[in-house]
């Protein structure tokens, strides 16, 4: 049995191949969880049952993995965004700039593919990479058995790169000390307010290609009081992975962290 989440092998193995049944995504959680479920008799409020309490069972896994954190002084970021917003960009750059002063560690979740494990792994900073098969999101007891890879013990910071999703990762406490919601300016300003959830529960937000605004239409400022009309408290900095700009002020947000 595990000792930090109390799962028996058959869900550690479960977990790694986990959401390969092609169905939706309750669905999913109903047969990792609960077997006894078929298709056909889920109620609406069996699946309510259901989410809270994959929800709750997250929350509780994700508290332990942040005593862990906080126990071990280990700074965690968990970085979302919907796909191709320059995640990776962001922390290929990052790590290629500040890893030779801060000692961090990557883990890259993805549906498939290796494709940004092996980006990361190319800057020398350690990864592990956890696939989710169907599945649309990273969770706490996918966290808590990826950092059993690392030496916590010699590491500073954590960055957890999530499933490029604008919806459900946003429900799903990793343990994480803050969410950095990415939004790059091709996607359009108005996504604050569609996708309200990843914006409110963001503490920074990062709006990244920013070197792409002179061929676009997109309003930057507009595009950021709609993020604080959702969340007044979120922090904002414009940002280009490609140029570089930008990139020191998000490094000052993480050395702050890191003194905490
Ligand atoms: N012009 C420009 N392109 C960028 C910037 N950041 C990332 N890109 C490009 O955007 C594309 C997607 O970048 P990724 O870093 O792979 O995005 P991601 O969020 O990690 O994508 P997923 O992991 O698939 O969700 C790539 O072609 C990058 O080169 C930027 O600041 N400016
Ligand atoms: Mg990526």
């Amino acid at each position: 049995m595990c000792t930090q989440c109390g799962c028996g092998p058959e869900e550690q193995h479960d977990h790694e191949h986990r959401h390969d049944h092609g169905a939706d995504h309750v669905h999913h959680h109903v047969h990792e969880h609960h077997h006894e479920h078929s298709e056909k008799s889920m109620t609406t409020s069996t699946i309510l049952t259901v989410e809270t309490d994959i929800l709750s069972k997250n929350n509780r896994l994700a508290a332990a993995n942040r005593e862990l954190f906080n126990r071990k002084g280990i700074f965690v970021l968990n970085l979302v965004s919907s796909p191709g917003s320059g995640k990776t960009s962001i922390l290929e750059r990052t790590m290629l700039e500040l890893g030779k002063k801060i000692r961090f560690a990557v883990i890259e979740g993805d549906q498939q593919t290796d494709n940004d494990a092996v980006r990361i792994a190319a800057t020398g900073v350690p990864v592990k990479l956890v696939n989710t098969g169907a599945g649309c999101h990273l969770d706490a007891h996918m966290v808590c058995h990826a950092v059993e890879e690392f030496d916590l013990d010699h590491l500073d910071a954590l960055m957890i790169e999530n499933v490029g999703n604008l919806v459900c990762p946003a429900s799903f406490d990793l343990g994480e000390h803050h969410k950095v919601v990415i939004l790059s300016v091709t996607e359009g300003e108005d996504k604050p307010l569609k996708y309200p959830a990843m914006f409110h529960n963001s503490d920074f937000m990062l709006l990244n290609k920013i070197d792409l605004i002179p061929y676009l239409d997109f309003d930057a400022e507009k595009c950021k009081e709609m993020a604080r009309r959702v969340n007044p408290h979120i922090k904002i900095i414009d940002i280009s992975a490609k140029s570089g700009e930008g990139m020191v002020e998000w490094y000052a947000w993480l050395a702050g962290g890191l003194q905490r």
